[in-house]
């Protein structure tokens, strides 16, 4: 028997090619901007573009051409359902000539990461000084993701993420105040002080957390996506994780049902290439964590993570797909964190040349960029910074200033009353 199983194994391997495994890197395409029309081809096209290196996160410069390789930054694998035709992606993306339309969305989107920016910032300064204890996951580097996913959402759509949660919380509508006032431990906090920096929850903006559990929420969102099939209510999950949580059970699971049952979900994977201090490639069976897509049945699609218009975009795409009955997708966001794991983590594991070479593709770098094609000036960015400034110094104000976590309230959330 399994002499049979093996020998079937190995006859259809060569037919794998496409469709999972590190061989079939190669069959990435492009997604967004005007180097989407070059590789994205229709379905099984064997001239698709090759995956960008897991290091560079560049498609190969067969994939375009070299004016285009600027804005070309977003890739996807293509063995799902509904390809969008290169006229609707350029639309979704725009293009240097075209942001002057974009100029308020944009600013939206500056306005929202350099919120975050700042509100890490200075959550790590009140770590330091001691007024926020446990743990402490920071989002700086990876701003453009949740921005661009809160972006492409509807507010009655459901947001799961890890415990790297501030950044993704405030992206949502949390306010900056409710976000701090939890990591101090406050009863004003977004869950009242008593879940702190790795348990952030707000039901008005479904943002269904902020786990602990590595991978913990990726079942839950399965959960959420079937119920909104069940009741036909139009809502989509999304899901976010990192590198590390694909190894995780639970991963394979929800993948599997979800695949199984067209669950209106998007697993977004936020590969920032560590997990802890181990790097992807000594965890990983393949080097694009998209390919463990298809073989739940679900389009894998890489997009790059830096480029908030790249991930709007992209997540536009996949999230349209899923609320009309197309089903999951699994969207590898390709990304970098600038800072160690948690707080306490000096990021030895990484050379200075590693950070200084992704650091060149700062989120708020790319999105400065955009805004100057834009027509937008320092000083109109200038203004808006001093504003953020105000709300996140306000916000510090405001946790500084609040009640403590209260005991009842933790007792009441864990204990059932006794009964007299
Ligand atoms: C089930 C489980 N195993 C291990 C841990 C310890 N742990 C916390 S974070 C982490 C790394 C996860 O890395 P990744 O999924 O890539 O997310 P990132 O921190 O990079 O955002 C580990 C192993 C945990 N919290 N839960
Ligand atoms: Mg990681």
């Amino acid at each position: 028997m399994v002499e049979r199983a093996q020998t079937n194994a190995a006859k259809r391997a060569p037919a794998r090619k496409t469709s999972g495994g590190s061989k079939a890197a190669g069959s990435a395409r492009v997604l967004g901007a005007s180097a989407g029309k070059k590789s994205t081809k229709g379905k099984g096209d064997k001239a698709q573009a090759k995956a960008p290196d897991a290091a560079s996160a560049k498609p190969s410069d067969a994939q375009r051409k070299p004016k285009e390789a600027a804005e070309a930054k977003a890739t996807k694998r293509s063995k799902g359902a509904g390809e969008p035709s290169a006229a609707k992606r350029k639309k979704a993306t725009g293009s240097r000539g075209k942001l002057a339309g974009r100029r308020d969305e944009l600013l939206g989107y500056f306005r929202k990461m350099y919120e975050i920016r700042r509100f890490e910032e200075e959550s790590a300064r009140g770590y330091a000084q001691g007024k926020i204890g446990g743990f402490l996951h920071l989002y700086i580097g990876q701003e453009a993701v949740g921005v661009g996913i809160s972006a492409a959402l509807e507010q009655e759509d459901y947001l799961f993420q890890s415990y790297r949660d501030h950044g993704v919380a405030l992206a949502r509508g949390m306010s900056a105040n409710a976000a701090m006032a939890e990591l101090y431990g406050k009863d004003t906090g977004c869950s009242r002080g008593l879940g702190g920096s790795m348990h952030f929850f707000d039901v008005a903006n479904n943002f269904l957390g902020g786990y602990g559990i590595v991978g913990g929420q990726i079942p839950l969102a399965a959960g959420t996506a079937f119920k909104s099939k069940y009741t036909q209510d139009g809502r989509v999950t999304v899901c976010l994780f990192g590198d590390g949580a694909t190894n995780i059970a639970g991963f394979h699971e929800a993948l599997s049902l979800a695949g199984l049952w067209k669950l209106p979900v998007i697993f977004v994977c936020e590969n920032n290439e560590y997990s802890m201090g181990t790097p992807m490639h000594r965890t990983s069976p393949v080097k694009d964590i998209a390919d463990k897509g298809p073989g739940y049945g679900m389009e894998g699609v890489i997009c790059e993570g830096h480029d908030v218009l790249q991930v709007k975009a992209c997540m536009a795409e996949v999230v349209e797909r899923a609320r009309t009955g197309g089903g999951p997708t699994l969207v590898e966001m390709k990304t970098y964190r600038f800072r160690g794991h948690s707080i306490s983590d000096p990021a030895k594991y990484r050379t200075d040349e590693e950070v200084k070479t992704r650091k060149a593709q700062d989120p708020l770098v790319v999105c400065r960029k955009h805004l100057a094609a834009a027509g937008v000036s320092d000083e109109e960015l200038a203004a808006i910074e001093e504003e953020i400034e105000a709300v996140v110094q306000a916000a510090v104000a405001f946790a500084e200033d609040s009640e403590p976590a209260k005991v009842e309230v933790m007792e009441n959330a864990v204990y059932a009353p006794l009964e007299a």
